[in-house]
Formats: C-alpha cells, structure tokens, sequence
C-alpha cells in the first residue's frame, strides 16, 4: 500500500458527516453532488506523546467542556474550539496497523495562523485569546487531567536533563558549544522561580495550555480577532505563567526563533504591553499577587526553558525536535539566550508596563 492509498485507508476509519444527494435533472447519467467538511488528519507523535489514549482524553473532556461554555455565551462551538471525529467504533483516535496513531479534527474554516510576521493588534488578539481560554477553563477539574508529558516546564529538571546531555556529550558535539553552556548555565537562578512558588501555594494549579506560541491560535481572517486555540496535546496542570510567558517568547521577539543574525532578536517590550493588556482584559479577577508579579520574569524563564531544551537536543544528536539544517537547534538556543539576556535587561520597563495595567 503506498502513502497516500494507506491515508485513504485511515480517513475512511473515521465517522464523516458526508452529504450525497441527486443533483440536476439529466436524463441519462445518475449525478450525485458529495459535500465533504473540509478535515485536519494528524499522525500523533507517539515518541513524545506516549499515551495516545490519556492523551486523546484530555482533549475530547476539555473541548466538550469548552463547547458548553462558549454556547453559554452565545457564541459558536463549532469555531471556537477543535471538533473531534470519532472513529466508526466511537474512540477518538484510530490506531493503524503499523501502530501510528491519528486523528481527526473539522477544519476551522475562515481563519489564518500568525506566524512571524505580526502586528500590535495581533498581540493584543493572542492575549486576549489564551487568556479567555484560561478563563473558560477555570472551573474544570484539573485533577482530571493526564499529564501527557510529564514536568513539560518543570524548568530546574529541564536544567538537569542539559546536564545530563553535557555529560553524556552524545552526539560528540559539547566541546564545540562550550560557550553556550556557559551561558545557559549562567541563568541557571531562573529556573526555580515559577516551581518554587507553586511548591509555596504562592501559584495556583491551573488548567493550562503549555505551548502557546503565537501560531497556535487561529485568527479570523476578515476581523483578525483570535477565534481558536489550537494543539491542545499539552493541555495540563500548570501554571497560567508558563502561558503567558511562553506566548511572548515568540510573540515578542522581533525575530523568528531560529533567526540567526542575533542583531534581528530583541524583546520588544510594546509587544509585551499589548500581549500583557488582552490577557489582563480577560484573567485579571482571576490572577493572585504572586502571578501578578511574575508575569514579566515568565517571558524570561520560559524563553530560558526553551533555550535550554533546543540546547540539550543539540547535544543529544537532535532527537527531539525536528530541524531543517545541521545546526538548526543550535541557533534557536542561540537565538532564545539572546532574548533572555535582552528581556532581562528591559525587566524594569516590563514591571512598571504590568503595573500600569494591573
Ligand atoms: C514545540 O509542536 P510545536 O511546534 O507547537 C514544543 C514546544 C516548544 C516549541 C518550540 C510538545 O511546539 O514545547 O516550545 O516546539 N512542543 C512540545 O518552538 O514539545
Ligand atoms: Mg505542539
């Protein structure tokens, strides 16, 4: 069977609302018109997804939970959360013969993603996007949520699996990139900061989403308003400042992030403002002090997080990630530490931007 016969094959597992109905008035020929939805089919990562099953759950609770929330509100359940399709069995994923696991969402249709190219009102949108999905889901349980990676922003383990990785030199390449070690291992001091406070009971469990780059949120393509949050493989327990912070890290730096002229990479902190005023339009009643005062910090941990994890898979061999060129993971953390070093250099205009807002 080849590639494309075997995604017949899959597509047909999956419960389609498909449409076939006489169509015309000729006399001779039989014409059927078929309205097929317009479908998104994905080969789920089983590599770094390792429960497919708990996976899958999370996803179908928190969308069907969503659903009823944004009914709720009057708006539209069908475009402004995933739709899972089930498989003719009724499970939520099919697993192939060779053990690949998919699945199936319906196309949001009349939406664009942002990739690096983004405006202030693009910025604004994504706050106020992740920040009304967090509010949605602020009465779900979160105890019943799988974690589907386990300590995903467990920042000191991921500065411990970088040691690790420097350690064990794999890939042959450690004396290559003494420099960047160095420099990763300088912040080390930022890692503690969010786990610290949650171990504390200074910062709230909440529900969150875990990987809120600015491209996976959908905006509406006339109005450009965020309409979708979308990749919901790592919706888990954790705190709403691996959000927040994570979506900056892309959202606000003036580069793309394996840009490798390092001169193109800076913080821009009106980016961060505007981010910062929709998420605070939508979370504000919601937020404890201690977040409060976090949320600049977090754009620096989590870019500091990322950097530290490109870093160690470069010196793993490149196993996680995919990469484009041989080097690739080796700029984005090049690129991430840049960042670090420039938000926390513009740390005081980000407090006193957070203050103005609270
Ligand atoms: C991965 O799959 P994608 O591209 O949305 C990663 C994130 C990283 C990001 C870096 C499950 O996200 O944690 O921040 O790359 N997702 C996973 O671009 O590891
Ligand atoms: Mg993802």
């Amino acid at each position: 069977m080849n590639k494309e016969t075997n995604l017949y094959h899959i597509m047909g597992q999956f419960d389609i609302e498909t449409n076939i109905f006489p169509y015309g008035s000729g006399h001779i020929n039989g014409t059927y018109c078929i309205d097929v939805p317009k479908l998104l089919l994905q080969r789920i990562n089983t590599n770094v997804f390792k429960n497919p099953e708990q996976l899958m759950e999370n996803i179908q609770n928190v969308t069907e939970y969503l659903k009823v929330k944004i009914r709720e509100e009057g708006g539209d359940p069908e475009r402004e959360t995933l739709s899972v399709i089930k498989t003719l069995d009724g499970k939520n994923y099919y697993q192939d013969h060779d053990g690949s696991v998919y699945r199936m969402y319906y196309f949001v249709n009349n939406t664009k993603v942002i990739e690096d190219e983004k405006t202030y009102h693009d910025l604004y949108q994504a706050g106020r996007g992740f920040g009304h999905f967090q509010k949605m889901l602020r009465e779900f349980p979160v105890d019943t949520l799988h974690e589907t990676i386990p300590d995903f922003h467990h920042t000191p383990k991921r500065v411990l699996a970088l040691k690790q990785a420097i350690a064990d030199n794999h890939a042959k390449r450690a004396e290559l990139v003494k420099d960047d070690i160095a420099q990763a291992l300088k912040y080390e001091g930022l890692a503690e900061l969010i786990i610290s406070g949650i171990e504390r009971g200074e910062i709230p469990v909440r529900v969150t989403h875990n990987d809120t780059k600015i491209n996976n949120i959908l905006f509406d393509r006339l109005s450009g308003e965020a309409v979708c949050v979308i990749d919901l493989d790592t919706v888990m327990p954790g705190s709403m400042l691996y959000d927040f912070g994570d979506a900056l890290r892309m959202g606000a730096s003036t580069g793309a992030e394996d840009e490798v002229d390092l001169s193109k990479v800076e913080f821009d902190t009106e980016a961060f403002r505007q981010f910062a005023k929709g998420y605070l339009e939508e979370m504000r009643e919601e937020l404890t002090e201690k977040e409060i005062e976090l949320l600049p910090e977090s754009a620096a941990i989590l870019t500091y997080e990322c950097g530290i994890r490109f870093l160690t898979d470069y010196l793993n061999g490149d196993t996680y990630f995919k990469i484009k060129r041989e080097h690739h993971n080796l700029d984005r953390a090049r690129n991430q530490f840049k960042l670090v070093e420039d938000i926390l250099q513009k740390m005081d205009e980000l407090k006193k931007i957070i203050s103005d807002l609270k």
